[in-house]
């Protein structure tokens, strides 16, 4: 007999696009429809890959930049067991950045191909649907100013939103971009719709591969 496996939804997008805020109201919809499922967030600062990674977010630390990618990477791998686990169990997962991050953030940095930062992330669970949060920078800045963390500066932001771009240019991951300037309740809309459809179909596919 095959378990319905769960599905593995991943928002994306820079800071401010509200990838948050709408990985809980997804789960909180989902939940109420009865339909098994939990978030996860990278990186998860909890680990102690997790703990390194966010002393240096904090700019407590210093870390060489392709040492400080592979961590992240690392990161995101440590979690693959725990992920499979719950799939498996018929768990939707919804999870508040993956990969897509990882390579747009880095590639963001002088001297890194999208390439050379796709590479330690291949083979990673590949999501049945990752939703892209799109938010003009007009309105990102409308949202407050960015906090005190590395990587939060609107230059900066503008390089990883050009990573994304290409990222999305390749047709074998299942990217929907969300228009993420309205209104939160139309966003979850949206969201939630595409989520839906996506657990159907991954329910009677196995878990891919990412970029492979
Ligand atoms: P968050 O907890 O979602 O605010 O993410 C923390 C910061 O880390 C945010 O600026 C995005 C960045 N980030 C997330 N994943 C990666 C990654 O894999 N690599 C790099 N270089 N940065 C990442």
């Amino acid at each position: 007999m095959t378990c319905r496996r769960g599905a593995l939804i991943v928002l994306e997008g820079v800071d401010k696009a509200g990838k948050t805020t709408q990985c809980n109201k997804l789960i909180q919809a989902l939940l109420e429809n009865e339909q098994p499922a939990e978030m996860m967030r990278f990186p998860e600062r909890t680990t102690m890959i997790g703990q390194l990674i966010n002393s240096y977010l904090e700019k407590k630390s210093n870390l060489e930049d392709h040492t400080v990618h592979l961590l992240f990477s690392a990161n995101r791998w440590e979690q693959v067991p725990l992920m499979k686990e719950k799939l498996e169990q018929g768990i939707t997962l919804v999870v508040d950045r993956y990969a897509f991050s990882g390579v747009a953030f880095t590639s963001a940095k002088p001297g890194f191909t999208l390439d050379w930062c796709k590479n330690p992330d291949v083979g990673l669970p590949k999501p049945d649907l990752v939703m892209f949060l799109n938010v003009s920078p007009s309105e990102a800045a409308r949202r407050g100013h960015f906090g005190t963390e590395r990587y939060e500066t609107s230059v900066f932001q503008r390089a990883v939103q050009q990573g994304f771009e290409e990222l999305m240019k390749d047709s074998s991951v299942n990217w929907q971009v969300i228009g993420a300037s309205r209104n939160i309740e139309d966003v979850h809309a949206d969201i939630k719709n595409h989520t839906i459809e996506a657990i159907t179909t991954a329910m009677t596919q196995p878990i891919g591969h990412l970029w492979k």
